[in-house]
């Protein structure tokens, strides 16, 4: 049995991606009724807003689902309260140490997935109490760190005993294939699931993940310090000219302000950011997030076969 299914009562070992405004309780039930662990993206939104999320979630579906809490928010303790209080199956956290939440978040029986862009926090995160680690390489979406997932995920399965979640780049099956043979005993999935029926992101957001080429999916913000992988288009080319114009941190931060409601509830896909990861460019269809999770674990037993008959 997988360890990953058997931590958190999942059929598949996939979990989907927290991306704000995207994965919301819709998405979040759909992923969990197809057999992986939703998650709701608290992203930037004030508590009581997450709460309604979880709990209309609940009615949506009766499997295990998540709560994903980026730590930047300036909501971030108060969100965490709030899942406390509620106790999903499982919280995942991103863009920074969530370390200080662990004891908590344990106490109240839920499962602690950190995020993590390097060894040093994925070690940190399992002397700490993670139950996971979601080792998430620079291929991904969103706000994003430094090492691929090629290089990422062996070292952290080195590093660590606790399960490894592969995450950045992962669009089908043979992606799948690939995680676990660097030592993954799960995927996170992102990307492809803006591309399901049951995301309730503007269709102009969709169309973008699924007209993306291989190299449309660049990064802005080094300059900055919080590098956001998103699809090239106005936006990112403004960003990209203030930043080497050597422009103030406050105006080219005040340019990305919004920029995800705009994508995602407008449509707007020129000064909207439509985050998304390298895998955009395998992304050709809307499906369900049910056929979308079978398809990355059908005929697996053909990969190997094919990969046996070659080394
Ligand atoms: O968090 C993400 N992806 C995100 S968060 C987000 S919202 C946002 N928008 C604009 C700017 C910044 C954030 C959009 N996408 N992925 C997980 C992730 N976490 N990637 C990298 C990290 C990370 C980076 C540094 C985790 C911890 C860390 O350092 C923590 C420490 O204190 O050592």
């Amino acid at each position: 049995m997988n360890r990953l299914c058997e931590l958190l009562g999942i059929k598949y070992p996939i979990i989907q991606g927290g991306m704000a405004w995207v994965a919301t309780a819709e998405l979040a039930a759909a992923v969990s009724n197809g057999g992986g662990l939703g998650l709701i993206a608290a992203g930037g939104a004030p508590a009581d807003v997450v709460r309604e999320q979880i709990q209309k979630c609940r009615k949506l579906t009766d499997k295990p689902f998540g709560v994903n809490v980026m730590l930047m928010s300036p909501f971030a303790d108060e969100v965490m309260r709030v899942v406390i209080e509620e106790k999903p199956a499982a919280v995942a956290t991103g863009a920074g140490n969530p370390g200080k939440y662990i004891p908590e978040l344990k106490a109240a029986g839920i499962k602690v997935l950190p995020v993590i862009a390097s060894v040093a926090l994925a070690k940190r995160m399992e002397k700490m109490g993670a139950d996971a680690v979601i080792a998430e390489g620079t291929e991904a979406g969103g706000h994003i760190g430094e090492i691929t997932t090629m290089c990422l995920t062996p070292q952290v399965a080195d590093a660590v005993s606790v399960p490894v979640v592969c995450a950045g780049g992962i669009a089908d099956r043979r992606g799948v294939v690939a995680a676990f043979a660097l030592g993954a005993e799960g995927i996170q999935v992102g990307t492809r699931f803006i591309c399901s029926d049951e995301c309730i992101a503007h269709d102009n957001y969709k169309q973008a993940v699924i007209k993306a080429k291989d190299r449309d999916a660049v990064v802005t913000g080094r300059s900055t310090g919080a590098p956001v992988r998103a699809l090239k288009n106005k936006l990112t080319n403004e960003y990209a000219r203030l930043e080497k114009e050597g422009a103030s941190f406050e105006e080219i931060e005040q340019l990305g302000v919004g920029g995800l409601r705009r994508a995602f509830l407008d449509g707007d896909t020129a000064t909207g950011s439509l985050m998304a990861g390298q895998s955009a460019a395998m992304v050709n269809e809307i499906l369900p997030c049910a056929e979308i999770i079978e398809s990355y674990f059908r005929d697996i037993d053909d990969i190997i076969d094919t990969i046996k008959e070659n080394i």
